[in-house]
């Protein structure tokens, strides 16, 4: 899978996939990274891609020309990418879309700076507008990575361990259960036995109970319409 980065700041997204896990999935081919630069498309003496707001209001917004030129030069040549915005105005981005976009073939992040992006540009070439949660960050390249670290793990290949996939948080609507590992017990605080007696099925039923105290306990919102079987009733 392909993932491209308009952004005047390349150098802060790059870093990212150098190492740990993104690192090797591009090292082995599972995800590809680039980036184009909207300044180098800016047609003014001063390769400047900033202007005053119509109407007035505080701070400066991404002018269209080197944002439109940047885009039309791009998606001429992969007309099917998928263009996504990162805004505070778009749509929450959830891991059913990071699971979603997984299977896209190539999404591209317009990473808007200053006050934001010509409304115009959003409107041309959007495909999609999220947002990362109710605050607001100085541009686009953060929010970009968070989902594109979402999307990448669900891309075929790139954990280790695709099982892992299954068992995390938001699965199913639930937080994913307490873990542990060695040793049995740290500092007074034991591991819970079950865990310990290798009854796969038990600890399934234990796991799911978990889950459903901590998802009531950190996030009742996202606790509706949870059932437990009957054998999970029994560790209650
Ligand atoms: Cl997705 N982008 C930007 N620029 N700011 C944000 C955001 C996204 N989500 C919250 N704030």
């Amino acid at each position: 899978m392909r993932f491209s980065f308009l952004t005047l700041f390349p150098g802060l997204v790059e870093g990212y996939f150098s190492d740990s896990i993104l690192g090797r999935a591009k090292e082995e081919g599972k995800i590809a990274v680039d980036f184009l630069n909207p300044r180098d498309f800016s047609l003014s003496r001063h390769k400047k891609v900033d202007d005053y707001q119509a109407g007035g209001g505080a701070g400066l917004l991404m002018g269209p020309q080197p944002l439109d030129d940047a885009l039309a030069y791009f998606l001429k040549k992969t007309p099917h990418a998928h263009v996504v915005f990162p805004v505070p105005a778009g749509k929450p981005f959830t891991q059913k879309d990071a699971k979603r976009l997984a299977k896209k073939s190539h999404v591209v992040f317009v990473c808007g700076r200053y006050e934001g992006i010509d409304e115009r540009i959003v409107e041309e070439y959007a495909d999609e507008l999220f947002s990362i949660g109710d605050y607001v960050l100085t541009g686009g390249e953060l929010a970009s990575m968070v989902m594109c670290d979402a999307i990448s793990r669900n891309v075929e290949a790139v954990l280790g361990n695709d099982a892992s996939l299954d068992e995390e948080s938001f699965e199913a609507g639930l937080l994913e259960a307490p873990s542990f590992t060695k040793p049995n017990e740290f500092k007074n605080k034991c591991v819970p036995s079950e865990f310990l007696k290798g009854n796969h099925a038990k600890i399934a039923g234990l796991k799911k109970v978990m889950a459903c105290a901590k998802t009531q306990f950190y996030r009742p919102d996202l606790f509706v319409n949870q059932k437990l079987t009957c054998q999970e009733k029994d560790h209650r």
